[in-house]
């Protein structure tokens, strides 16, 4: 039988096979690309895809029974929780210097928020250096690599629109100074774009299917499947530290957050997180609470779009927000966690439905239709959903200056602007912990614009000796 009447008669079977509607109009090398992308999909599970969140999704019913949790909090001497940083932080730097650690870095996603065009990762972060968040990333983690003594293998998660473009940046800025030897980059899965009302997969061109990338939860599979756990495994790597492409503030590679996942009482060291306190109960930002799933209350994240308002508004006297753990999707996994999800033939991470605008090729003209609204389903697997399976995972607050300035918008909150701001602020504090005058408006705000670059130093004792005598004009814009 040949190719093409094998995959419509696998279509049929499913009532998908409009997807070759125009193959007999396709050249030769269209036609066999169209083939392989059906190939790819995985055909027998898109049934129950459609039945279960395109035409018939049950209607969310958000957990009802929920407490806030209990983070160790960012001032280890806080009368709610005390803990003993200076112990954590030991134990953390003795995994970085046994070589037990790895990067992994999720940035696969389609950036569209942001209106830019290209792997977002290469998108301007530093308004002074004018370096990119990978740039950012990739120096973040070479100090690690010389303040601990070994090498931090770094897995990035790309998808196939920007696997080969995010490879190249790498390739055209020398791997920021590491060894490409450590830097694996692999690709996540993708899954069609569906008709919202009919559950029939949406073609983006005649010759093409239009797809999606399966969302940071697909990173366990491609994990796996890339050979990636495999890699970690012969390294001797036993925990990764988990971080989004759009934060550049972030502590790629934290020992006092490593420390306490891997030997707190409270965990079982498979996975944990990173919170802030939120302020605004509409912040786009998922919400750590305890929920109750089949009798164990366990911590569990709850996308914001899910979080019942009524709960994100509810205040403690104090006036501070009752649910207000917000999460920075920040985490460490352990491997042997990830190994053995990845092969438990009977994992699947839930999937999300998302409305969108997809654009679709119409099948009776052949046309590309742009639409104005929402057509089109869009399932998306979520990381953080691997949460509840941990038998007991722990949530550590930190300090929003310090560590969340993230890059999602062209504008206004969480944009290029706002990130700069954020730097700014945290890069001030430092230089005044340490001595340096740094000059402020009447409002308090700095009266310069400051930058750290991620090589000199990851707290502000580490920049001591580089800025003795250091003397800040009003209006400097400087890289520390
Ligand atoms: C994410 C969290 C939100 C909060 C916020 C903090 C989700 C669903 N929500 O919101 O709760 O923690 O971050 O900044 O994660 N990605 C892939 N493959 C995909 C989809 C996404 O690699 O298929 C990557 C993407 O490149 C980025 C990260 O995942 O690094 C987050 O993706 P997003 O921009 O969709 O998440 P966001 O900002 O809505």
């Amino acid at each position: 039988m040949s190719k093409y009447r094998e995959t419509l008669s696998k279509l049929e079977a499913i009532g998908q096979e409009h997807l070759l509607r125009f193959f007999a109009d396709l050249g030769e090398g269209q036609q066999t690309a169209l083939l392989g992308q059906i190939a790819r999909l995985d055909l027998d599970a898109i049934p129950r895809l459609v039945d279960r969140y395109v035409r018939n999704p049950a209607k969310f019913s958000p957990p009802t029974d929920v407490l806030p949790v209990d983070a160790y909090p960012n001032d280890p001497k806080s009368a709610r929780k005390q803990w003993d940083k200076a112990k954590y932080r030991a134990a953390g730097e003795a995994l970085l210097k046994a070589g037990r650690v790895g990067a992994f870095m999720v940035a696969g996603g389609q950036g569209s928020r942001l209106g830019y065009d290209g792997p977002k990762g290469c998108f301007r972060a530093g308004e002074v250096s004018r370096r990119s968040l990978f740039e950012f990333f990739g120096l973040g983690i070479r100090r690690a690599e010389m303040r601990y003594g070994k090498p931090v293998p770094w897995y990035i998660m790309t998808s196939p629109q920007n696997h080969e473009s995010t490879q190249a940046y790498f390739t055209e800025h020398r791997w920021f100074g590491l060894d490409p030897a450590n830097i694996m980059f692999f690709q996540q899965g993708v899954l069609p774009s569906f008709d919202m009302k009919t559950g029939k997969i949406l073609l983006a061109k005649p010759d093409e299917v239009a797809t999606n990338p399966d969302g940071h939860g697909g990173s366990i599979a491609a994990l796996s499947r890339s050979g990636a756990i495999a890699d970690m495994k012969r390294r001797g790597i036993e925990h990764l530290s988990y971080f989004q492409v759009d934060n550049p503030l972030v502590r790629t590679l934290d020992p006092i957050f490593l420390g306490l996942h891997s030997s707190a009482p409270d965990s079982s060291g498979e996975m944990s997180s990173k919170m802030i306190p939120k302020t605004d109960p509409k912040e786009k930002v998922g919400v750590f609470a305890l929920v109750l799933r089949d009798g164990r209350r366990g911590v569990d994240v709850i996308e914001y779009s899910d979080f019942p308002a009524a709960l994100a508004e509810e205040r403690l006297p104090d006036g501070t927000l009752r649910f207000n753990a917000g999460s920075i999707a920040v985490h460490i996994l352990s491997v042997a966690f990830l190994e053995k999800l990845a092969s438990d033939a009977n994992f699947e991470l839930p999937y999300h439905r998302a409305e969108k605008k997809v654009p679709y090729v119409d099948l009776d003209t052949g046309d590309v239709v742009q639409p104005t609204s929402n057509n089109g389903v869009k399932l998306e697997k979520f990381i953080f959903d691997a949460i509840p399976l941990c038998r007991q995972s722990l949530v550590m607050e930190t300090d929003r200056v310090e560590e969340f300035a993230p890059i999602k918008n062209a504008t206004g909150v969480d944009s290029a602007e706002s990130c700069a701001q954020i730097q700014t602020l945290r890069a001030a504090r430092w230089l005044e912990a340490i001595g340096v005058r740094v000059p402020r408006r009447m409002d308090g705000t700095p009266d310069c614009m400051l930058e750290i670059d991620p090589l000199h130093g990851a707290e502000p004792d580490d920049l001591r000796e580089r800025v003795s005598g250091l003397v800040i004009k009003p209006g400097e814009r400087r890289v520390i």
